[in-house]
């Protein structure tokens, strides 16, 4: 008898303790279960854009095709206004109620807490648990026309932005460069009138930007599934042209990561030296701080 392979049943409880872990985990500790790398890396495709512009109604239509191509998929929104709740939260920021009971779908909201570029500071450890449990992909919701965008860049293979009408001003108030990190672009609420109006903005825009090699401009409806597949081809397109690079995703993983690590200790440190040491010249204070993230590693 012909069985087809099947994606073993997620223990999701087990998965929501991993997260709580990770999420508040100690350095140190990320250190002593780290299990070295190599292991099986799931697929992160970043959706940023403006409050409003659909990101998650184009998601929840997205996940669905997605789902076709992959076993698993796990939707994480990062979100900056709601308090650290303990489970998932579906409140009416996240527009995926028909995915919630699909057994191959995980979905979790995460406040940024306090990390300056609008992202959680340890949100490469919780990503990196879905390696762990054999996620194909993650789709990862971000808000901002700011920082994060750089920063969500260095955590996915593939990024896209999210625009809708109205975005004539969003397009003139992106920082430059900010344009120019995404692989995909959309126009979504493509039933709107002024649609064909940001698309030529946006691409008179990228012109300039990318010029010899500009990107994909998809006009999307995300609230009635126009066009999504389209956007799912464009993934797919962009997601091969970074299998190219080989173990690339491996090693941009762990730069992040330990940036992360890093980072954090060096928050740490820093909050936890004495007045004086401020005092001491440049060199003493590098040789002191240095030797306190030495320790913690050695911890
Ligand atoms: N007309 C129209 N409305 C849409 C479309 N897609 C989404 N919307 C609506 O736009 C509003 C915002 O959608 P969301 O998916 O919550 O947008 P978001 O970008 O995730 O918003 P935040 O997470 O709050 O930043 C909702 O009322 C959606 O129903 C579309 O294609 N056309
Ligand atoms: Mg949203």
């Amino acid at each position: 008898m012909n069985v087809a392979p099947r994606t073993p049943m997620l223990d999701r409880r087990a998965l929501g303790r991993a997260l709580s872990r990770a999420a508040d985990a100690a350095v140190a500790d990320i250190l002593k279960a780290s299990r070295g790398e190599g292991g099986h890396l799931a697929r992160r495709i970043g959706v940023t854009g403006p409050p409003g512009a659909g990101k998650s109604t184009l998601i929840a239509a997205l996940a669905r095709h997605r789902l076709a191509r992959a076993g698993r998929v796990a939707i994480v929104a990062i979100d900056p206004t709601s308090p650290k709740t303990g489970g998932s939260i579906l409140g009416d920021r996240i527009r995926m109620d028909a995915l919630v009971d699909d057994p191959r779908v995980f979905i979790r909201s995460i406040a940024s807490r306090s990390a300056t570029d609008g992202l959680a500071d340890n949100l490469p450890e919780i990503l990196a648990v879905f390696d762990d449990f054999g996620f194909d992909e993650i789709i990862l919701e971000t808000v901002g026309v700011g920082q994060s965008e750089f920063a969500v860049r260095e955590l996915v293979e593939v990024e896209l932005l999210v625009l809708s009408p109205g975005a004539g001003d969003q397009i003139q108030a992106m920082k430059a460069g900010i344009l120019e990190t995404a692989d995909i672009y959309v126009i979504n609420k493509a039933d709107q009138p002024d649609a064909a109006k940001v698309e030529a903005e946006l691409k008179a825009t990228l012109a300039l930007t990318s010029p010899g090699d500009p990107p994909a401009v998809l006009r999307v409806r995300a609230d009635a599934g126009e066009n999504i597949a389209a956007l799912d081809d464009a993934i797919e397109a962009a997601a091969a042209r970074q299998a190219a690079d080989g173990d690339g995703a491996r090693r941009r993983r762990a730069r992040q990561r330990i940036k992360g690590l890093v980072w954090r200790q060096l928050t740490r440190i820093l909050a936890d030296l004495p007045q004086e040491a401020f005092e001491e010249p440049l060199p003493d204070l590098y040789a002191t701080v240095l030797s306190g993230l030495a320790e913690e590693g050695a911890a």
